[in-house]
């Protein structure tokens, strides 16, 4: 979308619908369709890119989401994949019989697709946007080697504990388009972690595109008191696969470059889970890994309909930090683990949206399909 004096002088939900409009047949303001569609009984299906992919339900009047789909081929990613989508590096041993786990990553400039007809000129790691979902166990030791195919200087700033010089920020890791750099560090504290480009302006270099989950598992071992819960969280364990396990990134771009955001999401692509509700067995519990790192606004949210959570702050303690909540806040770059389960409600479509309402309506809001089990 191009800026105009006429646009400057727009609100954002103004300037998406012109600019959904402008962007021709692929994009346009659903209202009326959807309405128009709901009237006419609805149950418009959508091919499932995943088995996790639910039909996207009809639409009551008043839905106003994208129309269209964007092309995730094209794209490289989909945001459906990238909620189980986890990067677990390779494994060798050390000498002293440590774990040594390996993270190739890459910077590259790449042009996105974030709604329907909406290109965005990214800076990725890995291609996409959020980068690769990090995992791995806590104590291990973590070698991430950084390669700059971009046009910019990047770097990776790991939110862990590490040595000043492998910070990610100018003079400690900063790579220059060429060259390389391997960050290695101990993977520690176990929580929901992320990490993000920290070569300045800052802000520029975030909400470009470049930042990621970085989890890292409790290792039972350290945990005896607590070991049943430190296994349930380790991935690759009978206890994990217990679990359905999503990673969400709360991200939200400025297409006009005018330091205000036009789209939000989980996972980039607006709407996506609108369109693609996100399949749930009833009786497996879920656990969500949610990163917010959305610039120029603040405050972001989580909120889970017709239901309550348990949430881990940061991920670093094996009990919860808060108890029994329907709504969790999250300020830029915070995160969390969230647990709850669906065993005692009856099949369904189950909202979840953050609460600053605004963002929902210009992106950010998706389904949980809840069902008996998967077709
Ligand atoms: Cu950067």
């Amino acid at each position: 979308m191009g800026k105009s004096g006429k646009q400057d002088m727009l609100g954002r939900r103004s300037l998406l619908m012109g600019g959904l409009a402008a962007a021709g047949g692929t994009a346009i303001c659903a209202g009326a369709a959807l309405a128009q569609q709901a009237s006419h009984g609805g149950g418009h299906r959508m091919a499932a890119s995943d088995a996790m992919a639910a039909p996207m339900p009809s639409m009551g009047h008043g839905a106003m989401i994208t129309v269209g789909d964007v092309d995730s081929a094209a794209n490289g990613f989909d945001p459906t994949d990238m909620l189980t989508d986890w990067d677990t590096g390779t494994v060798t041993t050390l000498p002293d019989g440590r774990t040594l786990r390996t993270f190739e990553m890459t910077a590259e400039d790449r042009e996105i697709e974030i709604a329907p007809g909406i290109r965005f000129p990214a800076w990725t790691y890995n291609g996409r946007v959020p980068g690769p979902a990090l995992r791995a166990k806590e104590g291990e030791r973590l070698k991430i080697v950084f390669r700059n195919y971009a046009s910019h200087p990047h770097s990776i700033h790991f939110h862990g504990i590490h040595a000043a010089r492998m910070d990610g920020v100018p003079g400690a890791g900063m790579v220059d388009p060429g060259d390389e750099f391997v960050y290695e560090f101990d993977a520690k504290p176990f929580g929901c972690h992320l990490y993000h480009c920290h070569a300045m302006p800052l802000r520029r270099h975030i909400h470009k595109g470049m930042y990621g989950a970085f989890v890292i598992d409790p290792d039972p071992e350290r945990h005896p008191d607590q070991i049943d819960v430190a296994r349930s969280r380790l991935f690759g364990t009978p206890e994990n696969a217990g679990w359905q396990e999503l990673v969400m990134v709360m991200n939200a771009f400025d297409t006009n470059f005018d330091a205000e955001n036009e789209f939000y999401a989980v996972n980039t692509v607006a709407h996506a889970f609108m369109k693609r509700p996100i399949r749930i067995v009833k009786e497996k519990p879920v656990r969500i890994y949610l990163v917010n790192v959305i610039e120029f606004d603040p405050i972001n949210s989580f909120h889970l309909h017709a239901n309550f959570f348990d949430y881990y702050e940061q991920g670093t303690t094996l009990t919860p930090t808060l108890k029994t909540v329907d709504l969790i806040t999250q300020c830029q770059a915070q995160r969390g683990i969230l647990e709850f389960t669906f065993a005692e409600h009856e099949p369904g479509l189950y909202m979840f949206h953050p609460h600053q309402t605004e963002f929902t309506e210009l992106g950010w809001v998706g389904m949980f399909d809840v069902v008996e089990a998967l077709a």
